[in-house]
């Protein structure tokens, strides 16, 4: 086993290098590291309720609430907005988020007897 001892002064200043440049280790050699960005960022999809004649308006401002994460009040906005509108965006997700908001709430709706309609269409 060797061991090495530097005085305080003698401490090897390691020097400061640009990546990929030449070393003395590696003379000659260059690395090319340089990357081009090339995945385009994931599609979004607007979840979208339906409006019907039947499904109670409570309903549907609780579901906003439970898989949505709405308060009251924006949850009660929104509902109304579908009401008068005929449809109205939940929330933006990636694709796989929307569609299990999508049968989350066909589920809820199916369970509780309405015919609540749920779609996801891109953003
Ligand atoms: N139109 C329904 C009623 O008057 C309420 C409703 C709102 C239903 C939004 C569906 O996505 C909906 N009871």
């Amino acid at each position: 086993m060797s061991i090495e001892c530097f005085m305080a002064s003698e401490k090897p200043v390691p020097k400061p290098t640009v990546p990929g440049s030449p070393t003395e280790e590696t003379p000659g050699v260059v690395v090319v590291d340089r990357q081009v960005a090339k995945v385009d960022p994931p599609r979004m999809y607007q979840v979208i309720l339906l409006n019907d004649d039947y499904t109670p308006m409570e309903f549907v401002v609780m579901v906003l609430q439970e898989y949505f994460n709405r308060d009251l009040e924006s949850a009660t906005q929104i509902m109304l907005r579908i009401h008068h509108d005929g449809r109205g965006v939940c929330g933006v997700f990636s694709k796989d988020v929307a569609a299990t908001k999508v049968e989350l709430v066909l589920a809820a709706a199916r369970r509780g007897g309405h015919p609540l309609q749920c779609i996801m269409e891109t953003a």
